[in-house]
């Protein structure tokens, strides 16, 4: 019963950092990255999510961003999601490390979230360095005029330094290392988990398919996010 064993694992491994990825936001009706139905399926990551990409052809990533936005406006936090947020209220979990640039974790209602890979509620201007609240697809900066980009970490960007060093205080620190949802093959991000077993912590994994730490998890649950977290709330 890998749920039972999880839920020991959080009883007796305190406090719990969650690290989550598309996987949890795939049951909202966002399609991750990497499955076989992802996004990288369709788009090619080097000509739609680098920042190169975007110096070379803004208005071309902006089409692609355009329709991510129209299906995260829609989407709703699901039962993976909501019982996160209780477990957080419970004081069973005490931050959500989230490579999402959804914003549902904050939607259903988790207080402690640290987002690694940005969000989509800003523009940021590469010529000036203004952010404004993003409004619609391809902006134009409100201070020089220039074409602002998604207030998202892209491939070949520097993370959020605040926040990156923020997610590896608390992965060093975790008595327990959740991850929900990710392949753990993007990095730095997916170096947290050494940092938890570095420093004397257990890594417990909710995933559906393999992730190169699987060896290295105490417990590792390959199913459906939504019911496995479910599960564990009435564990
Ligand atoms: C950087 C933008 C400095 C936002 C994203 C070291 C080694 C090798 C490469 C590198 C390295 N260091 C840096 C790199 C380069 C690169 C990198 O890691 N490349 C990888 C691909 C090899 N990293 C970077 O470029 C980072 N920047 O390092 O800057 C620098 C600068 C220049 C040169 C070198 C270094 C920036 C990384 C961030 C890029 N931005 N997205 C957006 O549009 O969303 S990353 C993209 O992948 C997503 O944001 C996502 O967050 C991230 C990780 O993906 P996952 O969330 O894990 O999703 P995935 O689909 O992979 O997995 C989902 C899993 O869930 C699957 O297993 C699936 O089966 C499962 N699942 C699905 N549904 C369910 C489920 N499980 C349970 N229940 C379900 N219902």
């Amino acid at each position: 019963m890998p749920v039972a064993e999880l839920a020991e694992l959080l009883r007796t491994h305190q406090p719990c950092v969650v690290l989550t990825g598309a996987g949890i936001s795939t049951e909202s009706g966002i399609p991750d990255f990497r499955s076989p139905s992802g996004i990288w399926a369709q788009y090619d990551p080097m000509e739609y999510a680098t920042i190169d990409a975007f110096r070379r052809d803004p208005e071309k990533v902006w089409e692609f961003y355009a329709l991510r936005l129209g299906v995260l406006a829609e989407a709703e936090p699901n039962a993976g999601h909501l019982a996160l947020a209780e477990l957080e209220r419970r004081g069973r979990v005490q931050a959500v490390v989230t490579q999402n640039i959804d914003g549902l974790h904050q939607r259903a209602g988790s207080r402690e979230v640290i987002e690694v890979h940005g969000s989509i509620r800003t523009a940021a201007c590469l010529e000036c360095g203004t952010e404004a609240p993003l409004e619609r697809a391809a902006p134009s900066c409100p201070s020089c005029g220039a074409i602002m980009k998604p207030g998202v970490v892209m491939f070949g960007e520097l993370l959020p330094a605040e926040a990156m060093e923020r997610a590896a205080e608390l992965a060093r620190a975790a008595g327990l290392l959740l991850v929900v949802g990710s392949s753990l093959e993007v990095y730095p991000v997916a170096g947290l988990p050494d940092e938890t077993l570095s420093a004397g912590g257990a890594l417990a994994i909710v995933n559906r398919g393999p992730t190169p730490f699987d060896g290295r998890a105490a417990v590792k649950v390959d199913g459906p996010a939504g019911e496995t977290l479910s599960t564990l709330l009435r564990a």
